[in-house]
């Protein structure tokens, strides 16, 4: 069999909120090892190097929301990135903020679509995302993501969106900091959406599996979103945005392994990494290992679990 093939493809955006500092995230993530965790795990490793984004009018700072036309540019790139690159293997999208969401997302979404097969995405994050441009506060556009891949209105000026993913097709795990609109939005949708009270009192591995086996029933296609601030930040403090109470490592550890099992795994983000808020690297190397451990590293061998 030849081995499956990763596809890094470093997307410094920066654009998605007002702290500087996630557009060294690709790099940071290849200097803790990623490609090399990568291949020693058997697999094959291309690296496309470091996107820019679509050219984009300059942004003023009169509007509420900070930065959109680069983003919008951003959203552009990694879209059509996003959909070639699912033809050569498995993307990882090495971030940048949580707007490179905007692109990845939808962007794999057209190529599920052009085979005819659902896209499903599992939102690992300590917010929902689920901002619009007219509902945001902050005017930070790395909040909506996944108001945009579902489909949501209000986003002027970004590409439409061809493929918007069903709300049903969509989990999200690690909630502890959902502004109230976004609240209100999602108690009236069928997104699944898991706080971390539910993680406490009923463990992870229940409702990821819960998903999993929904993805496999359907044939679908997955994409993950690791946002770091899914994790605690005793564990990851290299993110703008900490909220105590996240993840422990072997909650995050459990979520890959089972994910690396399924088999259901066909595209990655890895977002929100700030290596100048990194203590010695530590959040980069947790990331990677993250990482290697979706993609089939393991301390021993076991019967691997069929969600059929
Ligand atoms: N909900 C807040 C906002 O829209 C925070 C979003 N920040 C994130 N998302 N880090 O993952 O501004
Ligand atoms: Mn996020
Ligand atoms: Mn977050
Ligand atoms: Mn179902």
């Amino acid at each position: 069999m030849t081995p499956q093939t990763c596809i890094l493809i470093g997307a410094p955006v920066d654009s998605g909120k007002r702290r500087a500092g996630c557009l060294m995230g690709p790099d940071a993530l290849r200097t803790a090892g990623l490609a090399s965790a990568l291949t020693g795990l058997g697999l094959q490793v291309e690296d496309y190097g470091n996107l820019s984004p679509a050219p984009y009018q300059s942004d003023t700072a009169d509007g509420p929301l900070f930065a959109p036309n680069e983003t919008i540019g951003w959203t552009q790139k990694l879209a059509e990135t996003a959909e070639r690159a699912m033809d050569c293997g498995l993307p990882i999208f090495l971030g940048g903020d949580h707007s490179l969401s905007l692109g990845s997302v939808t962007g794999v979404a057209n190529y599920a679509a052009s085979k005819g097969r659902p896209q499903f995405v599992l939102w690992l994050d300590a917010h929902t995302d689920f901002h619009t441009p007219r509902t945001t506060d902050s005017g930070n556009l790395h909040g909506t993501p996944v108001g945009y891949f579902t489909g949501r209105a209000d986003f002027d000026g970004f590409p439409p969106v061809a493929n918007p993913v069903p709300q049903e097709n969509v989990c999200m795990i690690g909630l502890r900091s959902v502004d109230s609109p976004e609240r209100l939005a999602l108690e009236a949708s069928s997104i699944r959406r898991f706080d971390m009270r539910q993680i406490d009192e009923g463990g992870i591995a229940g409702p990821l599996s819960a998903f999993l086996e929904h993805v496999a029933r359907h044939n679908g296609m997955l994409h993950v979103s690791l946002d770091v601030d899914f994790l605690d930040p005793s564990v990851a403090p290299a993110v703008g945005t900490t909220v105590p109470g996240g993840a422990t490592v072997r909650e995050a550890h459990l979520v890959c392994e089972m994910l690396h099992d399924s088999g259901l795994m066909t595209s990655l983000d890895l977002v929100e990494l700030n290596p100048f808020l990194d203590e010695r690297g530590r959040t980069a190397h947790l990331m990677v290992d993250l990482c290697a451990s979706a993609l089939g590293r393991r301390v021993f061998d076991r019967p691997t679990r069929s969600y059929q």
